[in-house]
């Protein structure tokens, strides 16, 4: 709709990004009643709540429409906001302060040893009845492999009891070490056949074959590095 011939108003209303941006002048509105002229049937964003809230869990902006007398409503309604209410234990953040079912108000729970150990908010879904409940049950996570590594994997209250051995190396030169001090020492075995002796080799094959292309040859039998 158009406004008065004689109206400084613009002819449409703020678009989407206008809306979250704020008002025609540019400044956000709050929604509490201040009038103003406008082009009736545009809306603005609104909030009658801390502002620092709109937009946290289930609070959320309203929207203000035009009035048919090109004025904002001076009421205090800012239809379709959501405020903050009374958190509960329901899986959404009722407070709007950014945590759901806020653990300081149902306290947590700590179950298992070691790599198990887990700690649960008390009101948690249950998974058999799908219903939000505030109990003290506690499932730790499942025991892992004991490895060398300063943590108790296999939860039986003693750190790298037995571990598996560590392994070091590649290939034949794979060897197996010991856990000292929880940390894995191990050492990889030396190839078995020495760069010089792959040098030369590679050499004669090239004297013997007169092939201008560089010869493919084997790398060391083991061990991380290859020959340069
Ligand atoms: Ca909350
Ligand atoms: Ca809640
Ligand atoms: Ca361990």
């Amino acid at each position: 709709m158009d406004g008065p011939a004689d109206s400084h108003l613009p002819v449409d209303g703020p678009s989407d990004a206008q809306n979250d941006a704020g008002n025609l002048d540019g400044s956000f509105d709050s929604g509490l009643p201040d009038g103003g002229v406008c082009v009736p049937g545009s809306t603005r964003p609104c909030y009658t709540g801390p502002a620092s809230k709109a937009g946290l869990g289930i609070c959320k902006r309203g929207k203000q429409t035009c009035l048919a007398n090109y004025q904002w409503p001076t009421d205090a309604l800012c239809p379709g906001e959501v405020l903050p209410g009374t958190e509960s234990c329901n899986g959404l953040d009722d407070d709007c302060n950014g945590e759901v079912d806020d653990e300081s108000i149902y306290g947590s729970k700590t179950c298992g040893v070691g790599a198990c150990t887990k700690t649960v908010n008390r009101c948690h879904l249950d998974p058999n009845s799908r219903m939000y409940v505030v109990n003290d049950d506690c499932t730790p996570f499942p025991p892992g492999v004991e490895v060398c590594n300063n943590v108790d994997d296999d939860c039986n209250g003693v750190v790298d009891d037995n571990p598996t051995p560590p392994t070091c190396g590649i290939g034949a030169c794979t060897r197996t070490g010991t856990c000292v001090n929880h940390k894995p020492v191990c050492t990889p075995g030396m190839p078995t056949t020495s760069c010089a002796t792959v040098s030369m080799t590679t050499a004669t094959a090239r004297s013997t074959t007169r092939s201008s292309r560089p010869h493919a040859a084997s790398g060391p039998a083991c061990g991380l590095r290859a020959c340069a």
